[in-house]
């Protein structure tokens, strides 16, 4: 059974809804549909359908119950849409297999940019691997395209701060791609974006509920930005372009998170990925005996590229896990790691740490440095989720 691709619940084949058209009446708010998606949506009309008590064979026709009720004439289906938060399920959707990813870290941590060359790194991959990474419908397109792809490949300019969804004017939409046809199955990602801005100062427990997939997606990767470490920041001061962005706290993050999942870290894996990985190996450079070593191991394995189009490479993803961990602790951020294995409720949900630059190199003040874009190991979180979710 599928996930809705904008609240991440499991669809159940006792529950169906379909918007419809046609009623002379387009713009009327469903206000579960707006708190959902934290954008306001308008939706004509609805029909939900129900299995009957005891009928196993059921199976729901949206047109006759069309036909049976008061409807005006000229009405019709306009597209299924999920039961709980009434987004519009693409294609094929409860047949095939879905993985759905959430991005979360602190204002600043690099997940815009992180989606906007992983999609590209993912694409390529795709193709190596026989298949195609294609956008299921306008909004991923159009999305990709206007809120990721066009600042970073056009504008060379790093993106700027995504919006809180209540007070935006950006739509943050689901991303959703067809993998393809993979062991016989077609299988589709689903991308979620948030504003960290308000994973750090979450809104009233009355209105986040466009927070609350989180809480349910297959994956979540939390991307930790090494220089929100304070130690970190002060020693690559001269080495790397002061960031122009005020960093949030990631501990904050990580508490918030816990909250909206009851004390868990979500129902599915936990990917820690420490971003900017490109800035910290300029701990190499420090003048200090304590910190330069640090980074100076060219054995590690996170120093390595991954090779390019083949398959998850697990014994290679462990080894850097555990690296990541110690480099994590070596430069103070031990609280994370607590917070991520030993989290207060006791509950430890699957996790793994992963080192990734989305940039290759650090931008220079608010344009993408002259080297230009060297993504490094982007695709190693999602490949492992994409793993562990059955889909690779
Ligand atoms: N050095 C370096 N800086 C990065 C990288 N990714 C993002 N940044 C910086 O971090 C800032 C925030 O990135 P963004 O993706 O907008 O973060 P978000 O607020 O989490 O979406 C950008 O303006 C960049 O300056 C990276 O891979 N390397
Ligand atoms: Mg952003
Ligand atoms: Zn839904």
């Amino acid at each position: 059974m599928s996930k809705c691709p904008l609240c991440f619940t499991q669809l159940n084949s006792d529950e169906y809804a379909f918007t419809v058209r046609g009623t002379g009446n387009p713009g009327v708010e469903n206000p579960v549909a707006s708190d959902y998606a934290g954008y306001q949506v308008l939706q004509e009309g609805m029909i939900k359908l129900s299995r009957p008590e005891g009928d196993a064979a059921w199976y729901p026709n949206p047109g006759r119950t069309l036909m049976e009720s008061e409807a005006p004439a000229g009405t019709d289906i306009e597209s299924e849409v999920c039961p709980e938060c009434y987004f519009p399920l693409p294609d094929g959707w409860r047949q095939a297999g879905v993985t759905c990813i959430g991005l979360s870290g602190a204002r600043a941590s690099g997940k815009s940019l992180y989606i906007a060359v992983l999609v590209k790194a993912l694409s390529q991959y795709m193709v190596s691997r026989g298949t195609r990474l294609v956008p299921v419908n306008e909004s991923t397109r159009d999305d990709y395209s206007k809120i990721y792809e066009e600042q970073l490949f056009v504008e060379q300019e790093v993106l700027n701060t995504t919006v809180p969804a209540k007070n935006s004017t950006v739509r943050l939409r689901p991303l959703i791609y067809s993998l393809g046809l993979i062991n016989g199955k077609r299988q589709y990602l689903v991308l979620r974006d948030v504003a960290g801005e308000e994973l750090e100062n979450l809104p009233a427990p009355a209105e986040r509920l466009h927070l609350s997939f989180l809480s349910r997606a297959d994956g979540i990767i939390f991307m930790f930005d090494p220089l929100a470490v304070d130690a970190v920041r002060r020693r690559l001061q001269d080495l790397v372009p002061a960031q122009i962005r005020t960093i949030g706290d990631p501990a904050v993050v990580l508490n918030n998170l816990q909250i909206l999942s009851q004390g868990t870290l979500g129902s599915g894996r936990f990917a820690v990925a420490l971003s900017k990985f490109d800035a910290l190996q300029h701990l190499r450079n420090v003048d200090d005996a304590q910190w330069s070593p640090i980074m100076s191991n060219p054995g590690a394995g996170f120093m390595r590229q991954t090779s390019d189009g083949g398959p998850f490479d697990e014994n290679d993803s462990q080894l850097v896990s555990a690296e990541v961990r110690s480099l994590l602790k070596l430069i103070g951020g031990e609280e994370i790691v607590t917070q991520v294995r030993n989290p207060h409720s006791g509950q430890v949900v699957p996790h793994r740490f992963f080192a990734t630059s989305s940039l290759g190199e650090p931008p220079e003040g608010s344009s993408l440095s002259r080297l230009g874009i060297a993504p490094y190991r982007v695709l190693d979180p999602v490949l492992w989720i994409l793993a562990e979710n059955g889909a690779m």
